[in-house]
């Protein structure tokens, strides 16, 4: 621990000075955590791109801007790109900026594992780019890389696909680890479990389900590149030589579905801090936001077959996967509840983290409540691999966990660097990109049950979809829009307001330390008493009449 970093410039080893190389050899997980936040952003700008070019070739029917093979390289690059290499590494670096903080730790438990797992984060992401320029093209089975296509689809850049997704897996596996032992073992004198703030406890779940999770993706990827370089030796998943297509499907979606909550239950944390701030009222059902974390990491792991309702599944299968999916219903909406008690009779100010906090709980029960309707598997019939299922996801995934994401990022940049973002300029953004958000995801729910098939480069227009698909386009670069103008917050964070430790008037210790914290994150560490130690601070200045 001691070790972990250096406290005194003085101090530090000739090879260690220097702006640059004083980041490429970090073990501090506030650095780290930026590298993340960073790496992470522009996977999201990448991917977002493709996402562009894909509703461009979608704008008007029979269009011929992207070929069929290209299309399909785009939205398993989209797809991947977003999941893999921006939303859930940009989890890793909020979890790791703020986790430490959050808990009155030095560090994490394992600093130099920490950053061994970003420089992997990186790595991986690398080979993952260089998919695009290898020989036969980008990977183009889609983001779960179905067999048989993916065994006979896709050039090296498949192989490549999948190389980078096992380096990746290295990197979770080390920074969930880090994750758990530094929250079991390294928080502050007091704060008892129930003590924890919910960020933190949904870090925790997120860790142990990628724990629990990870392993499977890393065999079913496995077993997919052994069958791809030694056809006939090797026969997992070819029906022509006897393997089983559905058996990837169970073992791809017992880790899927749960890595859907490894993205959301995070960003229910974010919303969790968030709210209670900005309507100066503590959280509402605190114990049972936290015990429904756990109980939706739980059920995630019985569910993973609702994907596969399609695949011929025996009735009591196909019964049990649909009520396990409808009873997570039950923890995820005593979470909502519990949101809006916050903000009942709360006195509410719409900062825009806020503004992103409160969009994330109504767009986001959308989607929870479409995928009731998806869970239910004679609907799933009708519905299956439809763009209803494409509108579904993306309100869970980006007015879920992205809304929250960017809210977090306004809410805890002052923390980080010290500069408050315009508030001007990000507001502009929030409203471009929920405008943006439910022009382009609304409709798709029509044009699925109109019976648009997703994954398909072109389409004849028949009734409404072309309408529907031209207002997605339209959406799409409004929330294209929306992200620059983000990205343009914090391109001017130079020069923004300055920061105190506790702009917001938060209750959680990360708001105790300077904005940016000091290397060593506190001088003295709090006793902490409840779940709100700076609030307890506060009304105990108040009380001796310091405040
Ligand atoms: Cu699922």
């Amino acid at each position: 621990m001691a070790s972990s970093a250096p406290a005194a410039p003085g101090g530090v080893p000739q090879w260690q000075r220097g702006r640059v190389a004083s980041w490429l050899v970090t073990v501090d997980h506030k650095r780290i955590g930026i590298l993340y936040i960073g790496t992470a952003g522009a996977f999201f700008l990448i991917s977002g791109l493709l996402a562009l070019l894909i509703r461009a070739q979608l704008a008007q029917a029979d269009q011929s801007f992207l070929t069929g093979n290209s299309y399909n390289e785009a939205v398993t690059m989209h797809g991947t790109g977003m999941v893999f290499f921006a939303v859930v590494p940009v989890l890793a670096g909020l979890g790791n900026f703020l986790v430490p903080l959050m808990i009155g730790a030095r560090d994490m438990a394992f600093p130099r594992l920490n950053a061994l797992s970003y420089w992997l984060y990186l790595f991986a992401g690398l080979v993952f780019t260089m998919s695009f320029f290898a020989k036969g093209g980008a990977a183009n089975t889609g983001w779960t890389a179905y067999p048989p296509l993916s065994l006979q689809a896709g050039g090296n850049g498949q192989d490549l696909w999948i190389l980078s997704l096992h380096i990746l897996t290295f990197s979770s596996v080390v920074s969930a680890i880090n994750f758990i032992v530094t929250i079991q073992n390294m928080r502050a004198p007091g704060m008892t479990w129930t003590r924890m703030p919910l960020f933190v406890w949904s870090i925790y779940v997120y860790a142990g389900l990628l724990l629990l999770v990870l392993p499977a993706l890393t065999a079913g990827l496995t077993a997919l590149l052994l069958e791809r370089q030694f056809p006939g030796t090797f026969t997992f998943f070819d029906p022509v030589g006897g393997g089983s297509p559905v058996l990837y499907q169970h073992v791809f979606w017992f880790f899927g579905h749960p890595e859907v909550y490894v993205m959301i239950l995070p960003a229910m944390g974010i919303v969790s801090e968030i709210l209670p701030v900005f309507a100066r009222k503590p959280i509402f059902g605190y114990k049972a936001i936290a015990f429904s974390t756990i109980a939706i990491g739980f059920f995630s792991l019985l569910v993973w077959a609702h994907h596969m309702f399609t695949v011929g599944l025996s009735t009591p299968l196909n019964v049990w996967f649909m009520l396990v999916s409808m009873v997570i219903a039950v923890p995820t909406g005593m979470k909502i509840f519990n949101w809006l008690a916050t903000l009942w009779r709360g006195n509410l100010s719409f900062d825009t983290p806020m503004l992103f906090a409160v969009a994330f709980i109504s767009v986001f029960t959308l989607g929870g409540l479409t995928g009731i309707y998806l869970a239910a598997f004679p609907v799933d019939w009708q519905l299956h691999d439809t763009y209803f299922v494409v509108g579904h996801f993306h309100y869970v995934l980006f007015g879920g966990a992205v809304f929250a994401i960017l809210g977090g990022i306004v809410y805890w940049w002052p923390k980080m660097f010290g500069r408050m973002l315009e508030e001007r300029v990000t507001r502009t953004a929030f409203w471009l990109i929920f405008a943006g958000f439910n022009l382009t995801f609304f409709p798709m729910h029509l044009a699925g049950m109109l019976g648009m098939p997703r994954r398909v480069f072109t389409y004849t227009d028949t009734g409404l979809l072309q309408t529907y698909n031209l207002i997605s386009t339209i959406g799409s670069f409004t929330m294209g829009l929306g992200v620059l103008v983000f990205a343009w917050a914090i391109l001017k964070a130079r020069k923004g307001r300055r920061a105190g430790n506790d702009p917001w008037l938060a209750d959680t210790l990360e708001w105790y330390t300077a904005s940016p914290p000091p290397a060593h994150n506190f001088d003295e560490v709090p006793y902490v008493t409840s779940a709100r130690p700076l609030y307890d601070l506060r009304r105990r200045l108040r009380e001796s009449g310091a405040l």
